[in-house]
């Protein structure tokens, strides 16, 4: 019999079968199908509305935002809840609040011991030194971790996702010291938007929806023996701080700026006038696996060994 209706279709696509495959893939890909029937025929998707998202699907996979599409339909979020959640249930849940990665880290930004200066003269904004210390949850310093961060240029924007800018443009990662403090210079970045006449934007129009992030700056960090740290933190007074299109934002990621600090100190950082200081320790949970020790990203993670 090859004539099927809706529910002996699904049963077959979900049982057709000639190797074992995945079992975990299986069960996962099983409902999502499952759930994509039921939403077909409960909303009565057009034949036309289906491929309008297909087409829709395949112009975002080929313009790389799957990323940004995850980030602003709250995924990216809901991973790192989840995450919260299972912490808060293993009695680990201490330390810096993880924040998403977010669809823009690059692999490979240029190292430096302690510090590093991360723009480039003239400075695009307000000249921002972020400095602190990496800290394990009960204060002790952790040496040498290895702070990975990035941040957009003054039009919002990331290189290598922009033409305009160079190579590792606004990405550094900076070697802690031994008695775990790090710093660097930039200066502040404005808040990020998601580019216009893009898939991205072609859904959120039709959602409504703005694509506007709050100024912030990423951060990945790792040691020995802790837990790799993903965080972001938020520049005080954005307009998008709680109206976040990624919704990233976090209590106890805004950082307090310390405005006119003397640069006395600061000038193997180029700092010769009154700047802008933000202080903030980073705070690691020990590891409790070598694999939650591993310093990659997130799909650096997951990739095909
Ligand atoms: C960003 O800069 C970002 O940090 C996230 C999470 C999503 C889109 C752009
Ligand atoms: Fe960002």
């Amino acid at each position: 019999m090859a004539e099927f209706t809706p529910e002996q279709l699904l049963e077959l696509v979900n049982t057709s079968q000639v190797a074992q495959g995945n079992e975990r893939v299986r069960k996962i890909a099983h409902r999502v199908v499952s759930d994509l029937f039921h939403a077909i025929e409960e909303l009565d998707v057009t034949a036309d509305e289906f491929w309008a998202g297909v087409s829709w699907l395949s112009r975002l996979g080929a313009s790389g935002q799957i990323g940004l599409i995850t980030a602003g339909l709250g995924f990216d979020r809901l991973i790192d809840i989840r995450e919260d959640e299972a912490d808060q249930n293993a009695g680990r849940a201490a330390g810096t609040p993880r924040a998403i990665e977010g669809p823009l880290y690059i692999a490979g930004a240029p190292q430096s011991d302690s510090q590093a200066r991360v723009d480039e003269d003239p400075p695009r904004g307000e000249v921002l030194v972020m400095e602190g210390r990496i800290l394990d949850t009960d204060g002790n310093p952790v040496p040498h971790a290895l702070v990975d961060v990035w941040h957009a240029n003054e039009k919002g924007r990331y290189s290598h996702f922009d033409p305009d800018q160079e190579a590792f443009h606004l990405r550094r990662k900076i070697r802690a010291g031994a008695d775990g403090s790090y710093r660097f210079r930039s200066f502040i970045p404005p808040g990020y938007a998601i580019p216009p006449n893009s898939p991205t934007s072609e859904l959120f129009t039709a959602l409504g929806r703005h694509g506007n992030r709050p100024a912030h700056i990423h951060f990945l960090v790792a040691a020995e023996g802790m837990r790799t740290l993903t965080t972001q933190v938020n520049i005080p007074g954005d307009t998008f701080l709680d109206d976040d299109f990624a919704f990233a934002t976090r209590d106890g990621l805004i950082v307090n700026l310390q405005p006119g600090v003397s640069p006395n100190g600061y000038e193997s950082l180029d700092v010769n006038a009154p700047f802008t200081r933000a202080r903030f320790d980073f705070v690691l949970q020990k590891a409790t696996s070598p694999d939650e020790a591993r310093p990659e990203a997130r799909m650096d993670r997951v990739a095909a060994a």
